[in-house]
């Protein structure tokens, strides 16, 4: 009864603070928008693109989890319509990168040891959890 208490209050809370991490299908159809409104934008489709294109679109990283070798140079792209995004690989030690308008975007070289790197959204990795991973591989 009271585990079954905390836990209410506890949702509660959660819903109170806005922070909420979206489900696989909310993260699905928001990167499906994401990847046309990449296409709308660029000319060519996401996935056609001769390095990873991550899109920043609605507090998400598409694909939130992408896994390339040491040395791939990977493009962060915003696609949103007025929100500005970055891309932080804070517990890696780097600074955070520029906050990109709608349209902008920037490449940076994956040259972190291999594992799994979590980086976040500056403006929104707390109360968004705009947060995504790259695994390196060899
Ligand atoms: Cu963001």
């Amino acid at each position: 009864m009271v585990m079954r208490t905390l836990a209410a209050v506890a949702a509660l809370l959660i819903s109170a603070c806005g922070a909420r991490a979206a489900s696989p299908e909310e993260l699905k159809a928001i990167c499906e928008e994401a990847a046309k409104r990449y296409e709308e934008q660029f000319g060519s489709a996401q996935g056609a693109a001769p390095q990873p294109v991550v899109a920043m679109f609605k507090y998400t990283f598409c694909p939130r989890n992408l896994t390339v070798k040491r040395g791939t140079v990977v493009r962060f792209v915003n696609v949103d319509k007025r929100t500005t995004h970055s891309f932080w690989f804070r517990d890696a030690g780097q600074p955070e990168s520029e906050r990109f308008l709608p349209g902008e975007g920037a490449t940076m070289t994956i040259d972190l040891p291999p594992g799994e790197h979590k980086y976040l959204c500056g403006p929104h990795w707390e109360r968004e959890d705009m947060i995504g991973t790259i695994t390196v591989t060899q």
